[in-house]
């Protein structure tokens, strides 16, 4: 049975605060700090658990090899280059899934096939070094041709991050979906991520029906104010979109195209008064995963952030306590991921798949965590000051303690 799986990206060995990615300011403002990949690894798995816990499915992908050898090799790294440059061989920014493909369900596409498309994450050479690896880890957890097409990234005169902009709105999971593809449009202070043809693209190769296919704006404010992603304004479940007033460069023509796509859509929208874009992007209340629970009620698992920022907790506690369709507020820790702009929702692939037919070495169950946890715990270094990256002793560790996780998963083919 087609079912909602949530693949979170296991929290790498060499997370680092290198301060990479312009625009995201949680990355500006914590570069140079300690980070600590074995507690951020650790507070990754918890949130794993907890969704298993609510009856979810939920799978993973393992890190990237890091230090990338192919980055440093393509940088001709040898200890003369740019700091900033050597650290984005190291970056564990794999660990945001949401940016790691676009996932079109089957009953979406015309072949009746899961399709998946790399992102190439051009924006960012930090990022731009995962997607071989990624289409390499998705060509094995999707491999069975009869349901899954995995392909590579679109060429990258045009920038695709992904899941992260790109919402799926519908009855219920396994029926047919309305996606919605959101775009920036460049000339802002800060760099707009997805571009549309890169958008359109994948639509045309994922097979998708025009009819029931969106290309929306994101709100060129909206990317200013610091969401460099569509999933730090909006989210989207089922029949129910949850966003802030000024997600969309135009908010009417985009709910009014949503309502005709799909009836039975429900929009819940955040007005500006209650919660500015600032409290959006400081407390990522929109960075939550909009779940549906086994017995059909809707949660919204969100940053502790949000559930603690005064005027956004306040607006939960409203919505709660009034009639919507999203019942339940769950926080959960992820501080670590969070300090380099990644919540809840980053931390996770969507795809839509009957269980059975996805490679069981990428599913979670409580003994597979409780094994995944041993790894970490005697594994993930403790910390990692950004001066430490490009040591030997460090790199050494980063690297065994990677293979002994794949070990661990029977993975060894992604060493
Ligand atoms: O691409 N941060 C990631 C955060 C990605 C969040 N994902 C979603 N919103 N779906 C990014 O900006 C920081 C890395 C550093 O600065 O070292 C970083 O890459």
């Amino acid at each position: 049975m087609l079912n909602e799986i949530n693949f979170d990206g296991i929290i790498g060995p060499s997370h680092n605060y290198a301060g990479l990615s312009l625009g995201n300011l949680a990355s500006a403002g914590h570069a140079g700090e300690t980070s600590y990949p074995r507690a951020a690894a650790l507070q990754g798995l918890a949130k794993m658990r907890h969704n298993l816990a609510l009856g979810l499915n939920q799978g993973f992908f393992v890190p990237l090899p890091r230090p990338n050898p192919v980055f440093l090799h393509a940088i001709a790294a040898d200890g003369r280059e740019d700091p900033r440059l050597h650290a984005a061989a190291w970056s564990a920014s794999s660990m945001w899934t949401a940016n790691a493909a676009t996932v079109s369900p089957a009953p979406d596409t015309t072949d009746g096939r899961c399709h998946l498309t790399a992102a190439n994450l051009v924006t960012m050479p930090h990022r731009a070094q995962e997607w071989p690896d990624t289409a390499r880890q998705l060509r094995i957890a999707f491999a069975d041709p009869a349901h899954f097409a995995v392909h590579d990234a679109v060429p990258p005169s045009f920038g695709d991050e992904g899941a992260a902009n790109h919402m799926r709105m519908c009855a219920i999971h396994g029926a047919a979906g309305l996606e919605i593809f959101v775009y920036g449009t460049p000339g802002g202070a800060f760099p707009a991520r997805q571009n549309e043809q890169a958008s359109r693209l994948v639509a045309r190769r994922h097979g998708l029906d025009p009819a029931r296919t969106l290309f929306v704006e994101q709100n060129p404010a909206a990317i200013a104010a610091g969401a460099f992603h569509n999933d730090v304004v909006a989210v989207a479940n089922e029949r129910v979109l949850f966003a802030h007033e000024q997600a969309f460069a135009d908010p009417a023509a985009t709910y009014a195209a949503i309502r005709a796509a799909l009836p039975e859509a429900e929009i819940v929208i955040v007005p500006a008064e209650a919660v500015s874009l600032e409290d959006a992007r400081a407390s990522y209340l929109f960075n939550a995963q909009l779940v549906t629970l086994p017995g059909g009620e809707m949660a919204l698992v969100v940053p502790t952030e949000a559930a603690q920022h005064p005027r956004v907790g306040s607006w939960l506690e409203g919505m709660l306590a009034s009639n919507g369709p999203i019942r339940r507020v769950l926080p959960v820790d992820v501080r670590q991921s969070m300090a380099n702009g990644g919540g809840p929702a980053c931390l996770r692939l969507r795809v839509v798949a009957d269980p059975a037919t996805v490679d069981p070495r990428f599913l979670l169950n409580a003994a597979k965590a409780g094994r995944i946890e041993r790894v970490i715990a005697s594994l993930w270094p403790e910390s990692i000051q950004p001066r430490d990256l490009g040591s030997a002793d460090l790199m050494s560790c980063v690297i065994s303690a990677r293979t002994a996780l794949l070990q661990e998963l029977e993975l060894l083919e992604l060493v």
